[in-house]
């Protein structure tokens, strides 16, 4: 379980690159050699289509090996089979996403504080997010900016796998992978790039 929350975590929510479809934004991180994808879509009415891009993007499964995690939409993830659910503070409780998603699929939990983070792995989440890293116009102002250092604290004392998320980019990766996170997520660096798929190429051949 815990060798598939490793290295690039791109996260496909196209809030900044309206023109594309998630699975088109999942695609082109496929083409770049991401083998970690989230769907991750905040536009809660509209069920329907969040199912039809999550059964296209499992569609990718025949031609790329990937990770295949969904936000939010436990159910949905149980209906098309992917291999994970994220989830936060306003979601469902851990302990009620397990019993409806068994020992199989993966949970995600995003976490601001080590107290949390630690929590959620006591809950029995399989990964953690951490973050905002650095600060970040994809989170609403005023969103908890943590820094390197918080990070390094709940790298080192969480045993399961926590990722990097928020504000990162190519200019601040390197310090953000020197704290020894098992993966770093990204959704502006990714998205707003003129080629996505070449910017993801540029990442997963950094770790
Ligand atoms: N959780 C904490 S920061 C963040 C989420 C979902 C947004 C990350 O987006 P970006 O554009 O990579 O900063
Ligand atoms: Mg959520």
């Amino acid at each position: 379980m815990k060798q598939s929350i490793h290295g690039l975590y791109a996260i496909a929510d196209n809030t900044f690159r309206l023109e594309c479809s998630h699975t088109e934004l999942a695609e082109e991180f496929l083409k770049g050699g991401c083998q970690l994808i989230q769907l991750r879509s905040k536009i809660k009415n509209k069920k329907s289509k969040i199912l039809e891009e999550t059964c296209k993007i499992m569609g990718f499964k025949k031609q790329y090996p990937f990770t295949f995690i969904v936000n939010d939409f436990v159910e949905i993830a149980l209906e098309v089979g992917a291999d994970g659910v994220h989830v936060g503070q306003d979601d469902l409780p851990i302990e009620e996403v397990r019993k409806k998603v068994g020992n199989k699929m993966l949970i995600g939990y995003s976490s601001h504080s080590l107290e949390e983070a630690l929590k959620a792995q006591k809950r029995g989440a399989d990964y953690v997010a951490f973050g905002a890293i650095f600060p970040t116009k994809t989170k609403a102002p005023g969103h908890p900016v943590q820094g390197l250092e918080k990070l390094g604290q709940v790298v080192k004392k969480l045993s399961i796998p926590v990722v990097a998320i928020g504000g990162i980019n190519k200019n601040n990766f390197r310090q953000v992978k020197e704290t020894g996170v098992a993966a770093i997520a990204m959704i502006s660096a990714l998205t707003e790039s003129k080629n996505i798929a070449a910017e993801t190429q540029f990442f997963v051949s950094h770790f």
